[in-house]
């Protein structure tokens, strides 16, 4: 059942008929008691913001709201009060959520009438809904919060977060009572939607070709060695550009182990072929290093060898180009049940454990982790999930899965043990598979992924 706050000045009859629309029943009260039972709560929207939070503190209202745990729909007031100040009335409101509710400057005030909502992020409250909808809307005033919480976003003058999520509580400016069509579905899916607390993730779960390069030309071996030339780095970037891939490492696999330069000539031209990311790794030794291969045209730089040997390099690297410039090389390899973490091309066990080395170099501000496998590389078996599965574990720092592919579900179970994006080498290479393939595949099984503009 849903109970519908009645705080003295809400609009409850819009609201009533709308929920009678939809069969829904509902409880009208001012008692903590009778509506801490309900399933959701609708805290509808009209008044002001001092005389709403008076009455709901006389009431004990606000201590019910503030410690309330299931679904949440604010309406207009409903959703302002959930900040922590409203200059309307000069009013603390319940703090639940961060951020102030501000008036409208230089433009007619209130805001009476229909305007769209721009949806920002996909979300329950939005189930059958486009942005080209109009909603009613009547305020002066307008919540300034964390981009974080914002699902959808309207201008009037600014623009102004129109719905909200924290958590189980959904705030809406708009009157969706009011709101015809768009505003009854809105509704609908508070009152008979499974209002998933989590604001849904929009991002894309990326696909990543990488190039190992060896005196110039395109490698693939197997757990490391035994390397065959498969191409040129020029020619193979513009074509897994042109097929949509969305990032390319470049490891230039010779350099820490031949102690030579990375190979900046030849990123400049496989950077010109690319407008996407490009991640450059091998041989990266200081921030000159690091700065060379910037300028050769890389967006990211990957460190392997180096972050073990000098423990404090990842930190002065964070702090001088930032963490989402650096990615961190694991190249593990498990023995007697535990990875350890190898360097210089996967020649050298460096006693330390992985998940100690990957923990380590999250604290000193990597920005990535690429996620090799000794074990996996070149065998067509998949990648380590277990490895995904414990790195994913212990960090929120997004994860490449490396190492092993050689089938298109393998693809899927690295991004479902918990990697944020999948690389594939030698399956590109030997034109397995496309990379268009792959993010069919993985769109056919419900992973989201960026469509070739093509
Ligand atoms: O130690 O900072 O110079 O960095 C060297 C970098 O080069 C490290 O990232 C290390 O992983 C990489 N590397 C060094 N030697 C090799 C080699 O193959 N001999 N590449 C090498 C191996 C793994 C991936 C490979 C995936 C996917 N790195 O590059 O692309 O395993 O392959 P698959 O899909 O065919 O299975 P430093």
């Amino acid at each position: 059942m849903i109970g519908i706050i009645d705080y003295g000045s809400g609009n409850i009859k819009s609201l009533t008929n709308a929920l009678d629309r939809l069969k829904t029943k509902y409880l009208i009260s001012n008692n903590p008691t009778e509506l801490g039972r309900m399933d959701k709560l609708i805290f509808p929207g009209l008044g002001r913001a001092g005389s709403a939070m008076e009455n709901i503190r006389n009431s004990g209202i606000d201590r019910l709201i503030k410690k309330w745990k299931k679904p949440f729909l604010g309406i207009c007031i409903g959703m302002q009060i959930l900040f922590e100040y409203s200059e309307e009335d000069s009013t603390d409101c319940l703090g639940i959520i961060k951020g102030k509710v501000k008036k409208y400057k230089n433009i007619n005030t209130p805001q009476i009438g229909w305007n769209k909502v721009n949806i920002t992020q996909k979300d329950s409250i939005f189930d059958n809904l486009s942005d080209s909808n109009y909603f009613y809307f009547v305020n002066s005033y307008y919540v300034e919060a964390d981009l974080k919480i914002v699902l959808g976003a309207t201008s009037y003058g600014i623009s102004f977060p129109s719905v909200v999520r924290y958590e189980n509580f959904v705030g809406v400016q708009f009157h969706p009572e009011k709101s015809s069509d768009a505003g009854l579905q809105i509704l609908k899916n508070f009152v008979e939607g499974d209002n998933s607390y989590k604001v849904k993730d929009n991002s894309t779960k990326r696909v990543i070709a990488c190039m190992d390069v060896l005196n110039g030309s395109v490698v693939k071996g197997v757990g490391y060695k035994n390397l065959a030339i498969v191409g040129d780095p020029v020619k193979l970037a513009k074509k897994y550009s042109d097929d949509g891939v969305d990032e390319l490492v470049f490891l230039d696999i010779g350099a820490t182990i031949n102690s030579q330069r990375t190979l900046l000539g030849i990123i400049e031209q496989v950077s010109k072929e690319l407008n996407i990311p490009l991640s450059v790794g091998g041989g990266i030794r200081s921030i000159d290093d690091i700065s060379n291969v910037l300028n050769a045209g890389a967006d990211k730089v990957s460190i392997g060898s180096a972050a073990i040997e000098n423990t404090s390099f990842i930190k002065e690297a964070v702090n001088k180009f930032g963490s989402q410039c650096i990615v961190v090389s694991i190249d593990p390899k498990k023995i007697d049940g535990e990875w350890y973490q190898f360097s210089q091309g996967g020649k050298v066990n460096s006693g330390i454990k992985a998940l100690d080395f990957v923990k380590s170099v999250i604290e000193k501000g990597a920005g990535e982790i690429l996620l090799n496998s000794l074990d996996r590389d070149g065998s067509g078996l998949g990648y380590d999930l277990d490895l995904i599965k414990a790195v994913r574990n212990i960090s929120r720092v997004p994860i490449i899965a490396s190492s092993g592919v050689g089938k298109l579900e393998h693809f899927l179970e690295g991004i479902q043990s918990g990697a944020d994006a999948v690389l594939g080498a030698g399956v590109f290479h030997s034109n397995k598979f496309s990379i268009q393939e792959v993010k069919e595949f993985l769109s056919n099984n419900n992973i989201l992924v960026r469509k070739n503009e093509k």
